[in-house]
């Protein structure tokens, strides 16, 4: 039976789940929740506008969107989502194309992350679930106990949600994640970041192309028919201020395959950032009643496209072992969180680094630069080797409960 969620009383709420963070994890954990008849509150530092227009990911795997699909979730996803049968990498100006369909019956779909976010946001409020925006300074304690408290501030008021699990979605800069006093985090940071831009120009083609150039890498993506989505690896301490518009233009035309017939649409640039390229894994995700999901515990490099995906496959993986926990009187299966997520985060972990160094610019080493280039070669010649980079692109399925690593 369902505690009596949210009933205020003096500042004291309660609930079975606090899920702190309305990133895709947090969103898509409370989903799964409702679904089994899980009681939750999301707590979200930042207000609604602000999160819903949050500028990130865009690749969505394809057990990603059979599981919005399933839960009900995917209908303008359906509709305004661009589906992809491959992906195109090029080589010295040359396209070659990976051809998931072929090679793995599956294909990928282009959805902007905000897309997803607005989506998850606005079906949770419709169906009567609480995310409280603007909680500030969340504390979650006694996570050693079986009655943890989550401590905040919403509109200048102290309050206190007492719960029996929380969630640690909040991200890379969140709460969560230090509090798993014994973690051990195996890091890795590549010499290089991304500049990041949106842009209202038209793609001309309907698959991504990942360009490996001697002066560094470009990938060409989209968002919609009307709005292209671009990067170029910049020096790791790159400052924004030094690219132009022009600048930016020029050196996309330079680094993508503009001489085989590719087109590059150009015009007003609407967004831009620069994000650093970075691994990383903390161990384990759980202490006591809190576990963490996403990049809470995990980042990879974006040239894999996996982060949300990845965010979303733990929110999968939590449900079943908190459902366990309190609907199935298995507390003890909440042991099984990490090393059951390990498994698929090292997998992505590995995938995301091979992407990473098959395509970028390393110094002047000439060596590996030889090494990049058969790489290449293989992947784009072997239909072995690219069934095996489309299987990990468009995704593994996810694990079920029967598949825990115990
Ligand atoms: P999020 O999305 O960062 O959400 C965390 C939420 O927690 C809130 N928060 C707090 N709330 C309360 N109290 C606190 N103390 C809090 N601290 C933080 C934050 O405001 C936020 O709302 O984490 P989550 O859910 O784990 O999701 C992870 C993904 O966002 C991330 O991995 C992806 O965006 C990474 N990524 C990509 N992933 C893909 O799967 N496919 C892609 O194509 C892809 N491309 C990308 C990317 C990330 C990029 N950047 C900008 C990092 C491209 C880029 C450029
Ligand atoms: C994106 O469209 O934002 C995107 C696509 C592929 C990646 C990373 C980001 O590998």
């Amino acid at each position: 039976m369902a505690l009596a969620s949210w009933a205020a009383m003096g500042g004291i709420d309660e609930t079975e789940v606090a899920i702190v963070g309305a990133g895709p994890a947090g969103l898509v954990l409370a989903h799964l929740l409702a679904a089994r008849d899980i009681d939750c509150v999301v707590l979200e530092q930042r207000d609604r506008a602000y999160v819903e227009h949050r500028v990130r990911a865009g690749v969505l795997e394809h057990p990603t969107v059979e599981l919005l699909r399933e839960l009900g979730l995917a209908e303008r996803l359906e509709r305004e989502g661009l589906a992809h049968r491959g992906i195109q990498l090029a080589v010295d100006g040359i396209r070659h194309r990976i051809d998931f369909v072929e090679l793995t019956g599956r294909s990928i779909t282009l959805y902007g992350q905000q897309e997803v976010v607005k989506d998850l946001i606005a079906a949770r409020l419709a169906g009567g679930g609480q995310i409280v925006f603007e909680a500030l300074d969340v504390a979650p304690t006694a996570i050693d106990t079986d009655r943890p408290v989550v401590q905040y501030r919403h509109d200048g008021v102290a309050r206190t949600l007492r719960c029996r699990i929380v969630a640690g979605c909040d991200g890379s800069y969140g709460v969560c994640g230090p509090l798993v006093a014994d973690r051990t985090v195996t890091e890795h940071t590549y010499p290089f970041a991304w500049l990041g831009v949106l842009a209202e120009a038209a793609p001309t083609q309907d698959e991504l192309v990942y360009a490996s150039h001697d002066r560094g890498f470009a990938l060409y993506s989209m968002r919609s028919p009307t709005v292209t989505r671009l990067y170029l690896q910049v020096a790791p301490d790159e400052q924004l201020a030094a690219w132009s518009d022009d600048r930016i233009w020029d050196e996309l035309a330079t680094r993508l395959p503009v001489g085989d017939g590719f087109r590059l649409n150009t015009g007003p640039i609407i967004d831009r950032g620069i994000t650093a390229m970075h691994s990383s894994v903390a161990t384990p995700m759980r202490h006591g009643n809190l576990l963490v999901a996403g990049d809470a515990a995990h980042i990879v490099p974006a040239t894999g496209a996996k982060g949300m995906n990845l965010a979303i496959a733990d929110a999968t993986v939590l449900a079943a072992v908190i459902d366990d926990a309190l609907r199935g009187g298995r507390p003890e299966h909440l042991a099984d969180y990490t090393p059951t997520c390990l498994r698929r985060v090292w997998r992505t972990q590995h995938f995301s680094h091979r992407m990473t160094t098959m395509l970028h610019r390393f110094d002047d080493d000439a060596f590996r630069r030889q090494l990049q280039r058969t790489e290449l070669e293989i992947v784009t010649s072997s239909v072995a080797a690219a069934t095996d980079l489309a299987e990990h692109y468009v995704g593994l399925p996810f694990a079920t409960l029967a598949e825990r690593a115990t």
